[in-house]
């Protein structure tokens, strides 16, 4: 027999408050939470949209002095590449990222920045040469425009326990933005994790032979993030699978459990060149990109930069 709703959303509320009760404390909350008020209180009076921008993969820490992690798939390379669209459309964006993951307007870069990038001039003065000069321009004048400007802010995490908190941190602030608040959460989400109180507190003998280790399911916070910490914002969640066959049917339930606006279905296999977008009246829009010079980006943020500007102006449509 299928639960009571009433009583499965008090479990998942409950399972979260657990969650974030355990969770080690977010290094530098106070820093943290002063520079996140400073932003919105800039973007709270006005027209314009707030984007929080989630990229990277979280770990699991199997360790509290931590030596070994699970880790989840995600360069970060959609969550830069969108932050970039969503600037260009007029958006601030909160950007929530895994430490050393891709970074934007740093996505064409050589990989080794430092070493590749520059070299030394013949008094031993640090130079750009010229076959990267246009790239590095073109970097550091929209970067700096952004953050000057008050456009961007970024926010590191590599752990669960530190994504979900400044999720939670993040959303309940953008609460005030009511609907011109929208969440594009392509991060790489654990779903699976070790309590902090029943974690190792040293790093695990190997002596002992093999390791038997028991994960808890991470409780689902896109259900609270929707119900309770930002419900009026335009949510658009990722679906990531490798069966190409169980996809649409995972974004769809997806889509209704956690109720999302748009759920963004794709494929390891091709992530990069095609996805589907799952929408809440019942539409399904294929996105793909014509040539490996284009970012598929550029078409699912202009899309649904148009949808949230519907959502904005008839929110109970
Ligand atoms: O970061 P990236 O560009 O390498 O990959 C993006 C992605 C595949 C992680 C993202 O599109 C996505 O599907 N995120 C959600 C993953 C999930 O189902 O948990």
């Amino acid at each position: 027999m299928a639960m009571d709703p009433s009583v499965a959303a008090r479990q998942s509320e409950e399972a979260a408050e657990a969650f974030f009760r355990a969770a080690p404390p977010l290094r530098d909350r106070d820093r943290l939470a002063a520079s996140l008020a400073d932003f919105l209180a800039r973007h709270s009076a006005g027209g314009g949209g707030v984007v929080c921008v989630t990229s990277g993969g979280t770990t699991v820490p199997l360790e509290q002095r931590c030596v070994r992690y699970i880790d989840n798939f995600s360069s970060g390379q959609r969550g830069a590449a969108s932050t970039e669209y969503f600037l260009k459309a007029g958006y601030a964006v909160i950007f929530i990222h895994r430490r050393g993951s891709k970074q934007p307007y740093c996505r064409f870069l050589p990989e080794d920045s430092f070493l590749d990038l520059f070299e030394l001039g013949e008094d031993s003065e640090i130079q750009v040469p010229q076959s990267h000069s246009s790239v590095v321009k073109a970097a550091i004048s929209n970067y700096r425009k952004a953050i000057d400007e008050c456009l961007l802010l970024k926010l590191p995490f590599t752990t669960i326990f530190e994504y979900l908190q400044l999720l939670q941190m993040v959303a309940t602030s953008m609460n005030c933005l009511g609907h011109r608040g929208m969440f594009y959460l392509a991060a790489a989400v654990s779903d699976f994790y070790v309590p902090w109180e029943s974690m190792a507190k040293h790093k695990i003998e190997s002596a002992g032979g093999p390791l038997n280790m028991q994960l808890n399911q991470v409780p689902k916070m896109l259900f609270i993030l929707r119900k309770n910490w930002a419900p009026a914002a335009f949510c658009v969640s990722f679906k990531l699978e490798t069966d190409p066959n169980i996809l649409l049917q995972k974004a769809e339930m997806a889509l209704k459990k956690y109720g999302m606006n748009v759920v963004v279905a794709n494929e390891l296999a091709n992530y990069k060149d095609v996805v589907v977008m799952v929408t809440s009246n019942g539409g399904r829009t294929t996105v793909s990109r014509t040539s490996k010079a284009e970012d598929l980006e550029v078409q699912l943020t202009d899309l649904l930069v148009k949808m949230h500007s519907e959502h904005i102006a008839q929110p109970n449509s």
